[in-house]
């Protein structure tokens, strides 16, 4: 947490931001250990404060070592008064706050200036530390033993939403404490839409089956997605899913740091591309995933930035023909300096149940 902190003051000497106002509840987890849904934090140049209600604040005090912790319902009046102390005329705020709470601020903080800044903790939240890479792994292999021990569990006659279920309760089952988005299981021409949440659709014989899931892990996120298919298998679904596999694997093999994000994203995207499927990969490639599900970065075939080691990503290629079926495969890839480590170790050779 400390070197978090450290980390934080150094980005905003860099930017020039003497006061930076954090009330994202997710960064202010990552800044402080504190988990609840009242939370404001002010960082200065010498102070550091957490300010939540008396709900919070005995369970804050045991949390959260680094920082001054208030109880106060008017945060934005204690704001105001540590920055009087300091004497100091400007505040920088994350740019995600409502319209209300800015207009809020804008009373509080009358003779002030206000700074939208984008992205400054969030940034920070790119690169992961050991603590956060142990605890996504754990949360993977939840999701792994869920989608082994849902192989078992997928039958003809079962409904989308019965699986998905399945597999929710078999990740809470393993200790996680929900999931990280409602899960897709999207079933033969379903498999085509690349974000079919689980529905009424009973599961037939020569289906494909696309299951995209992921649980949250003491606050830190799982990713993954498999396709398999249900009693067989046809020649062009069977040549597509190993395209989408040689894809996901080529990525795999080029992936560490230095890496250009449209590399990223272009490695794999070429291999469909020579297959001639192109244009049915509709898609990124992936994205970063910690606290949230989808954070930072995100990559675009412009994007110049490299990849960094400590950056946690998802690999997950597609190919949807529409009204027909569709394959995706993702895995959470940890970047090192040189290489990568594949965080989700469910089986991805071709399986038919
Ligand atoms: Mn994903």
């Amino acid at each position: 947490m400390q070197a978090r902190l450290e980390r934080l003051r150094q980005k905003m000497k860099q930017e020039g931001l003497l006061a930076l106002l954090i009330t994202n509840l997710k960064n202010i987890y990552y800044l402080t250990g504190f988990w609840g849904t009242a939370g404001t934090v002010l960082v200065t140049e010498d102070r550091q404060v957490l300010i939540t209600d008396d709900r919070y604040i005995t369970y804050a005090q045991s949390v959260v070592t680094d920082f001054e912790v208030v109880s106060n319902r008017d945060a934005l009046s204690v704001v105001a008064q540590v920055l009087k102390d300091a004497n100091l005329r400007e505040l920088a705020f994350e740019d995600e706050v409502s319209v209300a709470y800015y207009h809020a601020m804008q009373t509080v903080f009358e003779r002030m200036q206000l700074t939208p800044t984008t992205g400054v903790v969030m940034g920070l939240r790119m690169i992961k530390d050991e603590v956060e890479v142990a605890t996504i792994q754990r949360a993977c292999q939840i999701s792994d033993q869920a989608f082994l021990d849902a192989l078992d569990f997928i039958k003809p006659g079962k409904t989308e939403i019965e699986v998905a279920n399945f597999l929710d309760f078999r990740m809470r089952e393993m200790g996680s404490e929900a999931v990280s988005f409602d899960t897709i299981v999207a079933s033969g021409y379903r498999s085509a839409m690349p974000h079919g949440r689980a529905s009424n659709k009973v599961i037939a014989t020569g289906d494909a089956l696309t299951l995209d899931f992921g649980c949250i892990y003491n606050h830190y996120v799982s990713d993954m997605t498999r396709t398999i298919y249900v009693g067989s298998v046809s020649d062009e679904e069977a040549e597509i899913y190993q395209t989408v596999l040689a894809a996901n694997q080529a990525l795999i093999a080029e992936a560490k740091a230095g890496m250009e994000y449209r590399e990223f994203d272009g490695v794999p995207r070429r291999v469909i591309e020579r297959a001639g499927y192109g244009s049915y990969f509709t898609h990124g490639i992936g994205h970063g995933m910690g606290l949230d599900v989808h954070e930072l970065p995100y990559f675009r075939q412009t994007a110049t930035d490299t990849i960094q080691a400590g950056m946690v990503l998802t690999d997950e290629p597609g190919i949807y023909l529409e009204g027909k079926y569709g394959v995706r495969i993702e895995d959470d890839l940890l970047i090192t300096d040189t290489g990568c480590t594949i965080l989700t170790r469910a089986p991805k050779e071709l399986i038919v149940i």
